[in-house]
């Protein structure tokens, strides 16, 4: 059956925006039709596609209103969306604000709009604690008609936080796997100076404090006290100042480069030894699966859906939230032991072929939306 779904989530640089437009790209290569509902173009659909079609959410700045009226035009630019090109359902990306908009909408429709909501984390883990957002967050689980999680852990995280029976279903994220593998990169790595013999270590985030950036730093700094390293930081946020002067603190200046946010994320993968993610929440954490899918081992905290994407000592490790001493020792030896090494780096590709493969992801979703519009 060929449907036409709307897709609504934050088009800018980050996991959730990243997952929801791979998603409609691959469902518009199945023959559905894909309509995203968003504030700018998602910079993931970066040529044109195929059934891909996009609706942009104006947002004006009326002087009547303190704040610029998102949620309504967004809520208000479903419905018409949805009522124009008669769409089978909408996948939003977060309970808040985006089911929420959805709800309105569908009741603008009266009822006539199904909802798919997916939950990608801080919607739960941040929103959920603040007392205020509580019984918003459970309207937009409830009356959506069908949500999903990105984790094990996160149901367990919603169920626990946000007191709703909602059936919940866990359907991993996944990657794109004919641009996340390893790649020939030896000319990019002259151009960084990274030579020969040696290795490099790299975090991407958007460096807000829930990733631990001190940790990132401190971990590294052990690391360079053993192995000749370089530490690459991908991304920007408000961590980045702490990043600079931990660096300049542990005298390793030289040995970190700090790249801001990049696009071509796969070729700075492909020229990395080890990933560090070391979060204190993080509900799948995809920059460890596109690491994985490069051939890059990971060292992750233990901390929400991370040991479900990284299998501890075989494709990465897993350590205590703020134990540096524990990922140093564990990059170290990794690092220093070339044939263990090259086990974990095949491990990782294969792990992230047979468990998180696009395809089983992609149908899971399509038996899913039919599951919905057949109810
Ligand atoms: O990590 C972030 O702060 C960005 C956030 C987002 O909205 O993209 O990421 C969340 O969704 C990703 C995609 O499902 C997950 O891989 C990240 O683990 C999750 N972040 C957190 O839970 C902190």
């Amino acid at each position: 059956m060929k449907l036409k779904i709307g897709i609504s989530c934050y088009p800018t640089v980050g996991g959730s925006g990243v997952v929801a437009t791979e998603l409609g790209k691959l469902l518009a290569a199945r023959g559905h039709e894909v309509h995203f509902i968003t504030s700018s173009v998602p910079f993931r659909l970066d040529r044109v596609y195929p059934n891909i079609y996009y609706h942009e959410v104006e947002v004006n700045q009326y002087s009547v209103f303190q704040y610029p009226p998102y949620d309504l035009t967004l809520a208000s630019k479903i419905a018409e969306v949805a009522k124009r090109q008669k769409l089978d359902l909408i996948h939003v990306h977060y309970a808040v604000p985006h089911a929420i908009c959805a709800i309105l909408a569908k009741q603008i429709l009266n009822g006539d709009l199904k909802i798919i909501t997916t939950l990608h984390g801080t919607d739960i883990t941040v929103l959920g604690y603040d007392p205020s957002m509580k019984d918003l967050i459970k309207f937009g689980i409830e009356q959506s008609d069908l949500v999903t999680a990105v984790s094990d852990d996160l149901v367990k995280q919603t169920r626990a936080l946000i007191a709703t029976n909602k059936e919940i279903q866990t359907v991993y994220n996944f990657i794109d796997e004919n641009v996340y593998k390893k790649l020939n990169v030896d000319e990019l790595k002259k151009h960084y100076k990274i030579e020969e013999d040696e290795k490099v270590v790299i975090h991407i985030s958007n460096f807000r404090p829930v990733k631990r950036i001190p940790d990132i730093i401190k971990s590294f700094a052990l690391i360079a006290e053993k192995v000749k390293a370089k530490l690459l930081l991908i991304g920007n946020g408000p961590e980045l100042a702490i990043a600079r002067q931990l660096v300049n603190d542990f005298k390793i200046k030289d040995r970190v480069l700090f790249l801001g946010n990049q696009k071509h994320i796969a070729e700075l993968l492909s020229m990395s030894n080890l990933m560090l993610l070391l979060s204190e929440k993080e509900s799948f954490g995809l920059v460890a699966l596109e690491a994985m899918a490069c051939g890059v081992p990971v060292i992750g905290t233990n901390a929400g859906g991370i040991p479900e994407v990284i299998v501890d000592g075989q494709t990465g490790y897993l350590c205590d939230i703020g134990d540096v001493n524990c990922v140093a020792d564990k990059a170290v030896s990794l690092l220093l032991d070339q044939s263990s090494y090259e086990a974990f780096s095949l491990r990782a590709m294969e792990h992230v072929q047979s468990v998180f493969h696009s395809e089983t992801v992609v149908s899971e979703y399509e038996r899913l939306y039919c599951q919905v519009i057949q109810k």
